[in-house]
């Protein structure tokens, strides 16, 4: 048993039962001209992460522990399209128009690709997802149950909307969170230290939270 030092507590692991999640490392979230951008947002903050992401997960590769990586996107014909996420604001540009790196956030497009710092390696588990969060409407757990992992270290953007989606689901189903908090962040500052405190309060309601350098460490030991 190993033991990264997280809060609220210490979270206890073994590494036959851990995985790497990084969601959505996307050109479409963290580059000007796409989704991200598209709704206000400035991408720069996002971006300040991709070090210590690619170090997460190259600790990751190092220990021969699985590594899954997700991509919100939708089909071309938008047939995984809710009308409600497509239209909801009214936005200049909508999820299925073309943009700079393609239409955006559909699958197959450049926009909707990981990128090239955080590619996956072939042995890797790409998703892709038409929701926030990693469960909804993909085979997930199915992946998960196949390799007995029960518990996933989670990073990747953005950490109020689709990580913390992430993280709530994997508590519903069972499953230990810890959340890596410098290999996350939010276009919004105030939304991850909140989420952060929210997930960690309450003896670690959602799950657990801890630096890359505590998991790493924690990996190697
Ligand atoms: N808008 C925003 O903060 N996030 C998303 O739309 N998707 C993800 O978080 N990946």
């Amino acid at each position: 048993m190993n033991v990264i030092k997280a809060k609220p507590f210490d979270f206890p692991f073994e590494k036959e039962h851990i995985a790497l999640i990084v969601i959505d490392m996307q050109r479409d979230f963290v580059e000007d001209g796409g989704f991200g951008a598209s709704l206000g947002n400035d991408v720069s903050r996002l971006r300040a992460i991709i070090p210590t992401v690619a170090r997460l997960i190259e600790g990751f590769r190092k220990a021969d522990l699985p590594i899954i990586h997700t991509r919100e996107c939708h089909r071309p014909d938008l047939s995984d399209l809710p009308p409600a996420k497509r239209d909801r604001g009214n936005p200049a540009l909508r999820i299925g128009d073309p943009g700079p790196m393609g239409r955006l956030l559909i699958a197959g497009e450049p926009g909707a690709e990981i990128i090239p710092e955080l590619f996956p390696a072939e042995s890797e588990i790409v998703i892709d997802k038409p929701g926030k969060g990693a469960f909804y409407a993909t085979e997930l757990q199915t992946l998960l149950k196949a390799r007995d992992i029960r518990q996933l270290v989670v990073a990747g953007v953005t950490t109020e909307v689709c990580v913390q989606t992430t993280m709530r689901e994997a508590n519903d189903r069972g499953y230990d969170g810890i959340l890596a908090t410098d290999a996350t962040e939010s276009y919004f500052e105030a939304f991850k230290r909140a989420t952060i405190e929210m997930i960690t309060a309450q003896g670690g309601i959602v799950g657990y939270a801890a630096e890359t350098d505590a998991i790493l460490e924690a990996l190697n030991a």
